[in-house]
């Protein structure tokens, strides 16, 4: 499964840190009923055992909803699963090795913060560039802040879609018009928020704004 540039527009991170008395699991249906167009597993701190049911849970969501899903990181739990792709960063298993564990037909997304590192990606097999921190996290805190500038370096340096990551809400989204990115990641400005749902509805029609005119 190749993923389409529309379907990077709202790309939800999940963060269990908010999830309260409910789980996961309903909070990323809410955030898909809210229009996320694709999900990522982003829970870093958890047990293996743990991770893979959880991620076994998410997984269903969004096969139900048919929304992409990835897993960060872990290209093990990916394969193990059967997910349709992974998320890796600079720090974690090269995308070339990713895209050979895993075949052509999966979803490989590389974090890039330089035109260098996209043009490697790219040329790894990457399908999509997550770039970031556009704006300031609490989520991540060994990022370093990438400027719009840089981001739309990168933009024109490759041929797949790049999406933006970063401290992204409604209150910011709108800085980001003009820049070349086919959509946003966002982690805390849809799981911090009270309602998943409107929260991301809320973001995918201001995404939508920016990005498609
Ligand atoms: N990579 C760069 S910033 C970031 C990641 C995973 C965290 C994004 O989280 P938030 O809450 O949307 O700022
Ligand atoms: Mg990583």
């Amino acid at each position: 499964m190749k993923v389409q540039r529309e379907q990077l527009l709202l790309y939800a991170v999940t963060d269990r840190t908010w999830v309260g008395g409910s789980t996961l699991a309903d909070q990323v249906e809410a955030a898909i009923r809210g229009g996320a167009t694709m999900v990522q597993y982003r829970e870093k701190d958890r047990e293996r055992p743990d991770r893979r049911e959880e991620a076994l849970r998410l997984q269903a969501v969004c096969r139900r909803y048919r929304i992409p899903f990835l897993i960060n990181d872990d290209v093990a739990l990916a394969r193990e699963i059967g997910a349709d792709g992974v998320h890796v960063g600079q720090d974690d298993m090269p995308a070339a090795e990713a895209r050979r564990l895993l075949g052509p037909e999966k979803i490989i997304g590389v974090t890039a913060k330089t035109r260098q590192q996209a043009l490697d990606a790219e040329a790894a097999g990457a399908d999509y560039l997550g770039c970031g921190a556009v704006f300031g996290t609490e989520t991540k805190t060994d990022t370093k802040p990438l400027e719009l500038a840089s981001l739309n370096r990168i933009g024109e340096s490759v041929s797949i879609p790049i999406v933006a990551i970063g401290g992204i809400c409604r209150d910011n989204i709108g800085r980001l018009a003009g820049t070349k990115i086919a959509g946003v990641a966002v982690v805390s400005g849809i799981f911090r928020e009270p309602d998943a749902e409107s929260a991301a509805r809320e973001l995918k029609e201001l995404a939508r704004r920016i990005i498609n005119g």
